[in-house]
């Protein structure tokens, strides 16, 4: 059995991680069984990250090794895609988790009031004396993360006039499918429909969540990836 280590649910969505949700959405894509177990520490993880799964004495990190251990199963996770379109489905996954990540992340990182809901609620089990000094020293660390890879520099406007043609990339191939390739999910879906609901689900009402939420054809698009994969 295959066990998937992620960061609890938030706000509605299955994990606080969009990686988590992308790691659920493959493993039921592959159709392997898996279940699933909850942790708010990364920390004895491969990188001190989530998700990662854990199979017998194995332990497995990151969304795309555990992509590749599916692969090696002659599971395809790319049915019907042409060469070209395996290209392209990799050219969004980059998108998606390289750029589009820090935006979601940043937006409820950085804004004060969004930070200060998910302090108290998603920290809530670190002792409320503790809680302030311990969950500075994470955001600190993460804007000043996003400072050296450059989109923690911009504001929240800005961000989002830089944002706006990855999503306009991701809508226009949603006028032709109801998918990124086709009819069916493939692993496209599973990181691009994560990345969407996680960026839909923050806790107050940013620039970025009211353009997800407010977007029809985005906002259909997780629910449909979210009711085919979740
Ligand atoms: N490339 C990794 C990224 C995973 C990742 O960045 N996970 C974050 C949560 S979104 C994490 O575990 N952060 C914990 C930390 O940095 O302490 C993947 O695809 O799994």
């Amino acid at each position: 059995m295959i066990t998937l280590v992620t960061f609890p649910e938030f706000f509605g969505s299955p994990s606080a991680s969009p990686f988590c949700i992308k790691a659920e959405y493959l493993l039921n894509l592959s159709k392997l069984p898996w279940e699933r177990q909850e942790t708010n520490d990364p920390r004895k993880f491969p990188k001190g990250k989530l998700p990662a799964i854990v199979v017998g004495q194995h332990v497995i990190g990151d969304s795309d090794n555990i992509r590749t251990y599916i692969e090696e199963k002659d599971i395809n996770l790319e049915q019907g895609l042409s060469a070209v379109e395996k290209g392209n489905a990799r050219a969004f996954i980059r998108m998606t988790e390289e750029h589009m990540y820090f935006h979601q992340a940043l937006d409820r990182w950085e804004n004060p009031e969004t930070w200060a809901i998910i302090r108290d609620t998603y920290f809530a089990q670190i002792p409320k004396l503790l809680r302030g000094v311990i969950t500075s020293g994470l955001r600190k660390t993460f804007l000043k993360g996003t400072k050296a890879q450059g989109l923690g520099r911009l504001t929240p406007k800005e961000r989002m006039a830089r944002l706006e043609p990855d999503l306009q990339a991701i809508s226009v191939r949603l006028t032709q499918t109801p998918f990124l390739f086709g009819d069916h999910p493939t692993a496209a879906d599973a990181s691009v429909g994560a990345m969407l609901f996680a960026m839909r689900c923050t806790p107050t009402e940013t620039l970025l969540k009211q353009r997800v939420h407010s977007d029809a054809i985005l906002s259909s698009y997780v629910d449909r990836v979210h009711a085919a994969l979740g």
